[in-house]
């Protein structure tokens, strides 16, 4: 095998960084764990936007949001931006990403076509005769699905096809199924565990894996894990893996949104009214009356959650293995993370929404290098996930195209200390004008600026780790709050790459 690195990025989706067994005792990740031990925990990992396409495509362009275009749910990653994936192949790299992409929305129209759309899903003629790359991977086999939802497909409906499970219309829902939701009980999916997306995954990339050995090709690979995002609901035995009293419940404090944005007290309101911010007509995460969050029955769902991680740390386990066994790991640089948060009842919020706490925001994060120095340390360095596309070309020797936003983390995926960053953005704009909102987190604090709006949030997170106490309209943090908004200034300033030198003097 030749000596030079290969990238295996892993990921999971909507993954609380406490349900790490790490972190939490009562939630067992015994292969990511491990993972750990070998290499680096970064406590204060962020993503750029806390939905799925915006920080997806942010993973594969080193851009942000307002940078890549794709700057929420339902809009696209335009094809005519730079990938990851083109920089690797250009460096004689094969790439490939197995699981969920959501690049694209689920419906597309003339303008911007999407392929990841329903009548995509079943469609094997399309896919068989698909020519070229997917956004700069060569190999691209993909699955839209949450658990139990309609988005079955394409690649992993074939599988199913071809690996001869007939019923499987059995285990989702309508249109793509018959299985009736209401039937479930306690987050139990019957489906079987080898018919899972997870067994999927797992075997196809751990053939990828031996392929790539046997060709002795370089490879930068994603294995994209669609868990624990919503649906909750996991085959047996990982939906009666844990009790209740395994579970850490989180509960709203009274009077903890006195001093938020009028949004987080709506959510607390059965009869909470979010019309005005609904321009598009489209759905809005979060946006809506989360009393939900505080019911016993939210209890049962988080049992399922941490079951769905803990089925996917097996998974995850699985394809470290035939790293390890085919003699791969000794070059190849393991990364994990998710690509946002998740709400388990605290702040009185379940799921996901545009309400940027440590919970939503912060994702766990390991990197494991080839003989890196300070193995199972941790990292309380700030760090972004947009940070990742440059960080792997360079970690790998290949050039960094200029245009990339990040910052390179070579050194201290390596085991170096040295600080790197002295803050992460965060961007969400979820509706044009009416959800639209920066943070900016440094070592302390963390700023929340509502586009056109006079309120906002100021977190004091030493003092208020919890983030009970909004600091915006605080005479006490008023000095704080302006330095923080002109850094916010600041960070929206330095984060533009710069294309060119200045060849000349005019
Ligand atoms: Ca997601």
């Amino acid at each position: 095998m030749n000596d030079k690195p290969n990238v295996l990025f892993i990921t999971t989706d909507e993954h609380h960084w406490k349900c790490m067994g790490y972190n939490h005792p009562g939630i067992k990740t015994p292969n990511l764990d491990k993972l750990a031990a070998q290499g680096t925990i970064f406590d204060r990992a962020y993503c750029p936007n806390p939905t799925c396409s915006p920080t997806r495509s942010s993973l594969i362009t080193g851009l942000y949001p307002s940078q890549h275009g794709c700057y929420t749910l339902g809009t696209k990653l335009p094809e005519d931006v730079p990938t990851l994936g083109e920089y690797f192949q250009k460096g004689g790299y094969r790439t490939s990403l197995y699981g969920k992409a959501h690049f694209m929305p689920l419906r597309g129209n003339e303008e911007f076509p999407s392929y990841e759309t329903p009548d995509h899903f079943g469609d094997r003629e399309f896919w068989d005769n698909w020519e070229g790359d997917f956004y700069g991977f060569d190999t691209f086999e993909t699955t839209r699905n949450h658990t139990t939802e309609a988005w079955v497909g394409p690649h992993y409906r074939f599988w199913l096809e071809d690996k001869g499970f007939e019923n499987w219309k059995d285990w989702y829902i309508p249109t793509a199924g018959t299985y009736d939701q209401k039937t479930q009980v306690d987050g139990i999916w019957p489906i079987p565990e080898e018919a899972h997306y997870n067994t999927w995954l797992s075997e196809r990339v751990r053939n990828k894996l031996q392929e790539h050995k046997d060709a002795d090709e370089n490879f930068f690979l994603w294995a994209s894990f669609p868990d624990p995002h919503t649906p909750y609901a996991v085959p047996e035995p990982w939906a009666s893996m844990y009790s209740e009293e395994d579970i850490v419940r989180e509960y709203v404090v009274p009077g903890e949104h006195d001093a938020n944005p009028l949004p987080h007290q709506l959510t607390q309101d059965p009869n909470g009214n979010f019309d005005a911010y609904k321009t598009s007509g489209m759905g809005n995460h979060g946006y809506r009356p989360q009393t939900f969050s505080q019911n016993d029955d939210f209890t049962k769902k988080i049992q399922a959650y941490y079951g769905m991680v803990s089925f996917t740390d097996h998974a995850i386990g699985e394809i470290l293995d035939q790293l390890e066994d085919l003699g791969l790991a000794d070059n190849t640089l393991v990364v994990f993370t998710t690509d946002h948060g998740h709400f388990l009842g605290k702040h009185g919020l379940g799921a996901k929404g545009a309400f940027h706490y440590e919970d939503l925001l912060k994702v766990p994060f390991i990197s494991r290098a080839p003989q890196q120095k300070n193995a199972g340390g941790r990292s309380d360095n700030l760090i972004s996930l947009v940070d990742l596309p440059q960080t792997f070309l360079s970690y790998c020797n290949l050039p960094v195209p200029r245009t990339m936003s990040g910052v390179d983390f070579t050194e201290m995926f390596k085991g170096d200390q040295t600080p790197l960053r002295d803050h992460v953005l965060v961007q969400n704009r979820h509706e044009v004008d009416t959800i639209f909102l920066n943070t900016y987190v440094n070592e302390r604090y963390k700023l929340t600026v509502y586009f056109n709006q006079p309120h906002g949030e100021l977190w004091d997170l030493q003092e208020d780790p919890d983030e009970l106490h909004n600091r915006w309209a605080d005479p006490a943090y008023a000095e704080i709050k302006a330095e923080l908004m002109l850094k916010l200034n600041f960070a929206q300033m330095g984060k533009d790459p710069v294309p060119m030198p200045r060849l000349f003097g005019a």
